[in-house]
């Protein structure tokens, strides 16, 4: 019996030395965290903007690619850029987190632009929104949700 049980802990040892010999070096099981995840609520169904720093503690820059959440129908990526004295946003299909880095989205540069609340949202709280990154990682992270001036 416990010559058999031995041999079964060697041969599983072996199945996951092999399986991580073939995973990608960059991936390193959760290189990527999110931190300070919060969204500026708005009232009367206005979209609302989600915050939130990115921490890559890996040796390769990841792109953040997408964004979801259940609790809207629409997320984008959008990032305020300055035109001269005005101020406008766009809509943008990534973003990087540098290797060994933090990418803050934070106001006067990226932000989540939450729109078409699926139900009721408030401030207090907590919506999850889906962030999948370049590398094929997923962060499901929950965003507090607060009032407009960030309370
Ligand atoms: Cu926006």
């Amino acid at each position: 019996m416990t010559k058999n049980f031995k041999s079964l802990t060697v041969s599983l040892g072996c199945v996951f030395g092999t399986l991580a010999a073939f995973a990608p070096a960059a991936h390193a099981a959760g290189a990527l965290s999110a931190q300070d995840a919060w969204v500026r609520w708005l009232p009367n169904d206005l979209p609302a903007a989600g915050y939130v720093t990115l921490k890559n503690e890996g040796d390769q820059p990841v792109n953040l690619v997408g964004v979801s959440s259940d609790a809207y129908g629409m997320v984008m990526l959008h990032q305020t850029v300055s035109n001269g004295s005005t101020q406008k946003m766009v809509m943008v299909d990534k973003a990087t987190v540098p290797a060994h880095g933090t990418l803050a989205i934070a106001p006067g540069g990226y932000h989540l632009m939450l729109e078409k609340a699926k139900h009721k949202i408030a401030p207090g709280d907590t919506v999850n929104v889906k962030l999948q990154f370049s590398d094929g990682e997923t962060l499901e992270t929950p965003f507090a949700v607060k009032s407009p001036s960030g309370q």
